[in-house]
């Protein structure tokens, strides 16, 4: 038998200085949705997510809770883990930085680089910013709002000198550009594999890999004075949870690696794009396949952050409306890689339009009028008709449609071909009016809702990984065993046996409003 085909996807490591907000459950959302894809395709799946739990920040966070690194570490990564079953995200591994299998996978990285050639060891002065723990050059700098000099992200920066390892960043410019060229989805969306490749264009400097200045993260081998640099020991986590080193030649690593989608946050495009394929092709290993990054959240049109106390919690959402319609409208509002605003009217306006009155109602109709007219089974379809055999056909065609989608994580593409689906769907019930032939043509009538149910099951099925729980409740109610879910049922291979007995017609998505609107 031949090996299926596999498929690894990565979120951003998150930073443990904070808890989980809306940006962090929307990165590993869109991973979620990919990976759930990719099983119910055939693939063998690998979806990582964790927390990033070393450095500077995280250190000075926890002074400032007044509690050890490690307890204060533990506690903020159990809330992204909280996070994890609250948004039913099918993750495969959780990987922790501070764990002893990653602190052995990055030293055995650096050993490699270094055997290779391409570390040194030197001073660095320079500019730094605790908060986004990046170095910056002197030309990068802005002015801040208090005529402060800030990082281009609006961080404060700091002069650090200091003794420091160096990666020979400044030997990598044709090597990464060669690579691009040869790789150009190598960074999606492509607006950004521009700026990567102007980035690198304008020259790199060698990279500060190493701080003497504080003490948490993973020491330097051999030197322990120094403490790697965060992004070196965060980067790695991707091989780290493949089994590198030890199991680098056999296993995961080999099924797996090179990744298929890293997926991040434009915000930290530079290290993925940039810096980690440099690292690997000196360790002697391969690049990632494919960089997307995504855009950035707002709330209400303002910047998301602490100090405005605009935080919007993924958690409260849920609680307040409901998993599936957080997941929705969070993938199905803003194009995905573009930068998107969050507003209760907007998000109340999406569900109940597309939720509630296109999908709810094409779903309500066809299963209720099967329970009504048909005493509950599905019904016995007669020769099928023109518009028939046209909207099957159509949604024959859907799942190749989303497929390209995804596989350019074009993931609001794929919704709006799905939905275009349900609308057909819905435009076929309207125009047949399967309620008016109850007493004139009941065998016709029977067609008409058995192809509905047809298109109810078929769009329940590509729905899945988008909204899992509320599709697994729609199958449900179509009698479809739990085995019969996967894209190879599609279309005629899962066709509803005429006679089969559906159970009592719930509704799923019930119209959302606002509480004192009601
Ligand atoms: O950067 N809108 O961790 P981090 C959209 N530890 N996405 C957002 C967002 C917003 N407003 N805010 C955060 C780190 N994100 C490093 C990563 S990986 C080897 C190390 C998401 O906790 C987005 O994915 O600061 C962004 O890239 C990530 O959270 C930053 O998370």
């Amino acid at each position: 038998m031949p090996e299926r085909k596999t498929y690894y996807i990565t979120t951003p490591i998150y930073y443990v200085n904070d808890v989980p907000h809306i940006g962090h459950a929307y990165t590993t959302l869109a991973c979620d949705v990919l990976a759930r894809f990719k099983r119910l395709d055939g693939f063998d799946v690998m979806f990582l997510t964790g927390t990033d739990e070393h450095g500077q920040k995280v250190e000075k966070s926890a002074a400032a809770a007044g509690v050890d690194p490690q307890s204060f570490c533990d506690r903020v990564s159990g809330r992204f883990r909280d996070l994890v079953e609250s948004m039913d995200f099918s993750i495969d591994q959780f990987i922790r930085t501070t764990e002893d299998r990653h602190i052995r996978s990055v030293q055995a990285l650096w050993q490699r680089i270094e055997a290779a050639g391409h570390i040194y060891k030197g001073a660095y002065s320079g500019w730094y910013s605790v908060r986004d723990e990046a170095f910056y050059a002197e030309s990068e700098l802005i002015d801040g709002p208090n005529g402060q000099t800030c990082a281009p992200s609006g961080a404060p920066v700091e002069w650090l000198e200091e003794p420091s390892y160096f990666f020979k960043l400044s030997e990598w410019q044709d090597k990464l550009l060669d690579f691009y060229q040869k790789n150009p989805h190598f960074v999606l969306p492509k607006s950004r594999m521009n700026e990567v490749m102007s980035f690198v264009k304008s020259g790199l400097r060698d990279l500060s890999i190493s701080r003497t200045s504080f003490n948490w993260g993973v020491p330097v081998p051999g030197d322990p004075d120094h403490i790697m640099y965060v992004w070196i020991d965060a980067l790695t986590n991707y091989i780290t949870a493949l089994g590198y080193p030890e199991r680098s030649d056999s296993g995961d690593y080999q099924r797996f690696w090179p990744a298929d989608v890293h997926m991040v946050g434009k915000d930290i495009l530079r290290f993925h794009a940039v810096y980690w394929p440099a690292f690997l092709m000196a360790a002697g290993l391969e690049p990632p396949q494919r960089v997307f990054a995504h855009g950035w959240w707002t709330n209400e049109g303002q910047k998301i952050s602490k100090s405005v106390g605009n935080v919007i919690d993924p958690f409260a959402l849920v609680e307040e409306f409901g998993l599936d319609p957080v997941r929705y409208f969070l993938m199905r509002e803003v194009p995905f890689g573009n930068d998107g605003d969050f507003s209760r009217e907007g998000f109340l306006a999406r569900c109940n339009a597309d939720l509630a009155n296109d999908f709810g109602n094409l779903a309500q109709r066809s299963l209720s009028m099967i329970a009504k007219n048909c005493g509950g089974l599905i019904p016995q379809p007669g020769l099928l008709s023109d518009a028939d055999a046209v909207l099957l056909s159509d949604l024959d065609k859907t799942l190749n449609e989303v497929r390209v989608h995804l596989d350019d994580q074009a993931i609001h593409q794929a919704i709006e071909v799905i939905w275009r689906q349900i609308s057909r769907a819905n435009g076929y019930i309207a125009a047949e009016q399967p309620w008016a032939l109850k007493k004139t043509d009941p065998e016709r009538m029977g067609t008409v809702l058995y192809v509905a149910a047809e298109a109810v099951r078929n769009l329940a099925i590509l729905a899945q990984p988008l909204m899992p729980k509320s599709m697994a409740h729609l199958l449900d109610q179509l009698a479809v065993p739990d085995e019969n879910r996967g894209f190879a049922d599609l279309g005629e291979a899962g066709r509803l046996k005429a006679g089969l007995a559906l159970p009592a017609p719930s509704g799923i998505f019930p119209r959302l409003a606002e509480k004192d609107a009601s």
